[in-house]
C-alpha cells in the first residue's frame, strides 16, 4: 500500500465532538474537551502517524454567532481551516436536529465548493449515535443528509468507540499519496506551554458553569526547569470579581482542585514532576480587547 499524508479540516458547530475525535485519532490530548460550547479557541493541529499514513487533523473552533471580538476571531479561524485541506470531516450531533449553527457550517462548506465539486473529499460523521433515540433515527439522518448529501456518511459514537475505525479509514482514503509532512514523533503544532495553559483551562471549564467558562483565559507566566521537576506559574484571567470568587472557592478549595487535577495531566504530558502555581486575576472585557487577545495568543 502506498503511503498517504495530508490535512483534514474538522468542522462542525460547537460541542459535537470535534476535539474528542482529534484526540482519539492522535492518541494524545492535543485539544481540550468539555461540555461547554466555545471550548476550542484556536486552530489546533493533531498529527496521527502510522506506518501507512500521516493524518494532520485541524481541529477548529466551531462556527457560532459572534457576540464579541473573540467570537469573530473563532469564526475566522474556522473559515481559514476549510480553504485548503485535502479532506474535510464534518461532525454533527445526530441526536439533535440541525440548528442554526449547523446551517452556518453547511453554508461555509457550500461557499467553498465542498458540497458540489469537492464533495468526494468530504466525510460526514453523524456523531453521538449513542444518544439517538430509535424513533428519531430516520428523521435526523434525513435532515443531515438532505443538507450534506449521502455519500461517505457514517454514524459514530466517539464515547463508545463505535465506527471510529471506519471513519478514520474513509478519511485516510482521501489523503494524497506522499511522504509524511511532519516528523513522525510530532503529534501537535502546539507548544508545550500552550498545552499546559489549556490543561488548566480544561479543569476550570469542567468545574464552573454559566458565565465563568466563557470568561476564562489562561497564560503561562514562568517555566523553571529543575531537571526532574518543572516549576510552572500560570495566571487564570476572569472578567469580574464575582467570577474570581467562584473560581477560588470556599477557602481556596476550587482553585486547589483545579490545580491538583491540572498538575496530574501536566505531569503525564511532561513525564516529570511539576510544581504548579496558579493565580487568579481580573481583567475586564479581555474578550473584546484586541491587545489582550493577542497577548493570550488568540489573535495574531
Ligand atoms: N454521548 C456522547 N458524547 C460525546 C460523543 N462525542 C463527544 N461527546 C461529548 O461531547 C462534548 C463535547 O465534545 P468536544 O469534543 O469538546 O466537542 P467540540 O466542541 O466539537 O470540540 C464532550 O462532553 C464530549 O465528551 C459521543 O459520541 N457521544
Ligand atoms: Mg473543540
Amino acid at each position: 500500500m502506498e503511503y498517504r499524508a495530508g490535512v483534514v479540516a474538522v468542522v462542525g458547530r460547537p460541542n459535537v465532538g470535534k476535539s474528542t475525535l482529534v484526540n482519539h485519532v492522535v492518541g494524545h490530548k492535543v485539544s481540550i474537551v468539555s461540555d461547554k460550547p466555545q471550548t476550542t479557541r484556536k486552530r489546533v493541529l493533531g498529527i496521527a502517524t502510522t506506518d501507512q499514513y500521516q493524518m494532520v487533523l485541524a481541529d477548529t473552533p466551531g462556527m457560532h454567532k459572534a457576540h464579541d471580538k473573540l467570537g469573530h476571531v473563532l469564526n475566522e479561524s474556522a473559515r481559514q481551516a476549510v480553504s485548503e485541506p485535502d479532506a474535510v470531516l464534518v461532525v454533527v450531533d445526530v441526536s439533535r436536529m440541525p440548528g442554526k449553527d449547523d446551517a452556518d457550517v453547511f453554508e461555509l462548506l457550500k461557499r467553498e465548493g465542498w458540497l458540489d465539486k469537492k464533495r468526494s473529499k468530504v466525510v460526514v460523521a453523524l456523531n453521538k449515535m449513542d444518544r439517538l433515540s430509535p424513533d428519531r433515527v430516520q428523521a435526523n439522518y434525513d435532515a443531515y443528509t438532505k443538507a450534506l448529501g449521502e455519500e461517505n456518511v457514517v454514524m459514530t459514537s466517539l464515547t463508545k468507540k463505535q465506527n471510529v475505525d471506519l471513519l478514520v479509514g474513509l478519511l485516510v482514503e482521501r489523503l494524497p499519496v506522499g511522504p509524511p509532512l511532519y516528523p513522525e514523533d510530532e503529534y501537535t503544532d502546539q507548544p508545550l506551554r500552550d498545552l499546559v495553559a489549556e490543561a488548566v483551562r480544561e479543569k476550570v471549564l469542567a468545574k464552573t458553569r454559566e458565565e465563568v467558562p466563557h470568561a476564562v483565559a489562561v497564560t503561562v507566566d514562568s517555566w523553571d526547569d529543575h531537571g526532574d521537576r518543572v516549576d510552572i506559574m500560570v495566571s487564570i484571567y476572569v472578567e469580574r470579581d464575582g467570577q474570581k470568587a467562584i473560581l477560588i472557592g470556599k477557602g481556596g478549595s476550587m482553585l486547589r482542585e483545579v490545580g491538583t487535577e491540572a498538575r496530574k495531566d501536566i505531569e503525564e504530558m511532561l513525564g516529570r514532576h511539576v510544581f504548579l502555581d496558579t493565580h487568579v486575576k481580573v481583567r475586564a472585557d479581555w474578550r473584546a480587547n484586541p491587545r489582550l487577545l493577542q497577548e493570550l495568543g488568540l489573535m495574531s
